[in-house]
């Protein structure tokens, strides 16, 4: 029988070997086991991935290797994605959270984590998708009336950016109405104190425990 380890070495090796088809065989493989499927996305496939981040900031691999890597990543995913979110549809409805990642950034594989795992939690989640103006997150609060809004960056360059939904939310006059969120690699609670953002969530686990009790 696979133990939990083994699986997250799996999945770590195929999204650094780039693997499509094996990130998907060992997501079934844990899928079948019983395994814990959150622990396999944070402790394997992200794993990977930030080796493979490490790697590019190294200048040992280039761009296409980071394309490949997320592609492994997106694959494995979608095959865990039915799984977390049938869990997801059994538990009531905590409240609505806006989240997207930011003006300028096309880094999605973090934030539909994150996503995915506050639907799961029982979220009403409307995902604005990536490249989001500021102007949309705004407009969002307006229509879902969310408990939380949600943005991610994945460069210091597009961070600065979440100062500026922080700031539009002011100036629409629905500030006060909603809770702000922050994450993504760069962002650290030292940021989201700096720019008066209400949650700083490192990962998936953590921001869901931060907003079932902004929730409460
Ligand atoms: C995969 C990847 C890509 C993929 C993205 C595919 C996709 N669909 O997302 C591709 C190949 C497209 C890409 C492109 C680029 N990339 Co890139 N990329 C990465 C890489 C290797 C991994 C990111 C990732 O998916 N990690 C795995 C996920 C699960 O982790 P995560 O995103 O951090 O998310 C977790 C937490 O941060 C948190 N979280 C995330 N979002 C949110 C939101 C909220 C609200 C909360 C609470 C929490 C939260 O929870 C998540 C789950 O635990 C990183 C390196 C790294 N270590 O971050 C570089 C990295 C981010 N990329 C980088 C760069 C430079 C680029 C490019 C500019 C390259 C180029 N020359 O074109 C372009 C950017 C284009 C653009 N305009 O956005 C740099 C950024 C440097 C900087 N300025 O800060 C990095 C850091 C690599 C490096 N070391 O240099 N990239």
């Amino acid at each position: 029988m696979v133990t939990q380890d083994e699986i997250n070495a799996k999945a770590k090796a195929a999204v650094m070997e780039f693997d499509d088809e094996v990130a998907e065989y060992v997501c079934q493989e844990a899928i079948d086991a019983g395994l814990d499927v959150v622990s396999l996305i944070q402790d394997g496939l992200t794993a990977g991935m930030n080796e493979v981040g490490v790697q590019f900031e190294q200048g040992t691999l280039f761009l296409p290797h980071l394309i490949a890597a997320s592609d492994a990543m997106s694959a494995g995913i979608a095959v865990l994605s039915p799984t977390l979110e049938a869990e997801g549809s059994e538990t009531e409805n905590k409240g609505t959270i806006v989240i997207g990642t930011i003006e300028g950034d096309i880094h999605s594989i973090g934030k539909d984590i994150v996503a995915t795992m506050l639907k799961i939690a029982g979220f009403r989640v409307v995902d604005l998708g990536r490249d989001v103006a500021i102007g949309a997150y705004v407009d969002a609060v307006k229509e879902h009336k969310p408990l939380i809004v949600g943005s991610s960056a994945l460069m210091t360059t597009t961070m600065v950016l979440q100062m500026q939904v922080e700031e539009q939310l002011r100036e629409a006059g629905v500030r006060d109405s909603v809770l702000t969120m922050v994450g993504g690699a760069p962002v650290t609670q030292d940021w989201a104190d700096k720019i008066g953002s209400d949650i700083y969530a490192e990962n998936a686990t953590d921001a869901v425990v931060k907003c079932k009790a902004a929730a409460e």
